[in-house]
C-alpha cells in the first residue's frame, strides 16, 4: 500500500533494472551513483544463481532512465594480499567523484570472519578499478568520502557498529561519525554525528556520500526500525554545515521513502529501500536517487532539491 510521496516520488516505470536485465542475475540490486561525460553511472551489486559471491558492475545510461549493465565485472573480491582475505561480500559500492583529483574514490564493506571492514578503491574512467587499502576496523559497514576536503583535510562518514543487537539500548549501536584524514588511508580526529532519532530509524543508521548545496551538505541516510516481523529500511535525510560538517543544521523528522510498492515490500529482502548515494542536477533543482528495493532490483526516485533541504531545515 502506497504511503502519499512526501519529499522523493518514485518513477512511474520503476524498477529501472531487475534481475531480468542481467543473463543469469538472482539481483541486482543497492548502488553507487555519479556522472561521468554526461552519462548516469550506477555501480550494482549483482548476484547470480551460479556463484555464491556479488560481484559489482558498471551500468551506464544516457537519459538516466534506461541502463545496459556491462558484462563484464567492474570490481570482484580483491586479489591484493592486504585486501582479499577481508572481502568476501563486495557490495554497496559509494562513489565519490573528487573534482580536485579528477578522480572517482569508491568505499565499500568489506566481510570476512575478523569482521565487516572498510575498504577503499578507485577508477578513472570505469574502464579499471584499483583496489588502495583497508581503512577503517571491524565492524564497520557504511564508510563514504565528501567530495572535496574540508580544511586541508579529506574528509568520510561512516558506521562503526557493534554486532550485539539490542533495539532497545542504543549504547550498543554504531551511529553516524565524521573523520579526517591527510592522505585517505589514515584516519583521525573521530566525531560523533549523529545517532537515531524517530521511529523509523531507532534501530540504526547509515550515510552516503554528501553532497554540496549552497545550504549544506546534503547526507541521504537509510533508517532501519525493527518490529516482531523483522527490519524495515527506509530512506531520509539530514544536512550538515558546508565549514563544519560536525555541525548538523537540519533533519528530515519523517522519512522520505518507506518500502511499500511491491518491488520494495517482495524479494530477496523484503521490506527495503536502501541507497548507496544520490544524484544531484543542481541547475535542475533536481536530486535522483536510484535505490535499491529488496535487495533484488535497483528502482528510482527523484525531488526538487531544495524541497529536500527544506524538508532537512524544517524537520518535517
Ligand atoms: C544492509 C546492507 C545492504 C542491504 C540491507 C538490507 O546491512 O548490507 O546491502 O540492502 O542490509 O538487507
Amino acid at each position: 500500500m502506497l504511503t502519499e510521496p512526501f519529499g522523493l516520488t518514485r518513477y512511474e516505470n520503476n524498477p529501472i533494472l531487475a534481475p531480468k536485465d542481467f543473463p543469469g542475475a538472482d539481483a541486482i540490486f543497492n548502488c553507487g551513483q555519479t556522472m561521468y561525460k554526461g552519462k548516469t553511472i550506477l555501480l550494482v551489486a549483482v548476484m547470480l544463481r551460479n556463484d555464491p559471491l556479488p560481484r559489482i558492475h558498471v551500468a551506464e545510461s544516457t537519459d538516466g532512465l534506461h541502463f545496459k549493465v556491462r558484462p563484464t565485472p567492474f570490481i570482484k573480491k580483491s586479489i591484493l594480499a592486504h585486501i582479499g582475505p577481508l572481502d568476501n561480500w563486495p557490495i554497496d559500492p559509494r562513489l565519490t567523484y573528487f573534482p580536485e583529483e579528477d578522480c572517482y574514490y569508491i568505499m565499500r564493506p568489506g566481510n570476512s570472519e575478523h569482521g565487516c571492514v572498510a575498504i577503499l578503491g578507485k577508477t578513472k574512467d570505469f574502464e579499471t578499478y584499483e583496489d588502495i587499502e583497508v581503512i577503517a576496523l571491524p565492524h564497520n559497514r557504511v564508510p563514504c568520502l565528501f567530495p572535496e576536503k574540508i580544511n586541508g583535510s579529506y574528509a568520510r562518514l561512516d558506521r562503526p557498529y557493534s554486532l550485539i543487537s539490542d533495539p532497545h539500548n542504543h549504547q550498543q549501536y554504531g551511529h553516524i561519525w565524521l573523520s579526517y584524514s591527510p592522505d585517505l588511508i589514515h584516519w583521525g580526529r573521530h566525531r560523533i554525528l549523529l545517532a537515531p532519532w524517530a521511529q523509523w530509524n531507532s534501530t540504526k543508521i547509515g550515510p552516503t556520500p554528501p553532497i554540496k548545496t549552497k545550504d549544506g551538505w546534503l547526507m541521504m541516510i537509510h533508517g532501519v526500525s525493527t518490529s516482531c516481523t523483522g527490519q524495515r529500511y527506509c530512506l531520509g535525510a539530514a544536512l550538515l554545515d558546508l565549514e563544519d560538517p560536525s555541525r548538523i543544521i537540519g533533519k528530515a523528522n519523517g522519512y522520505l521513502l518507506s518500502p511499500d510498492a511491491d518491488y520494495e515490500f517482495m524479494g530477496r529482502v523484503p521490506n527495503v529501500v536502501f541507497t548507496c548515494g544520490a544524484i544531484a542536477d543542481l541547475e535542475e533543482d533536481r536530486l535522483r536517487v536510484y535505490y535499491g528495493g529488496a535487495d533484488t532490483c535497483i528502482a528510482l526516485a527523484t525531488a526538487k532539491l531544495s524541497e529536500i533541504v527544506d524538508i532537512c531545515k524544517k524537520g518535517l
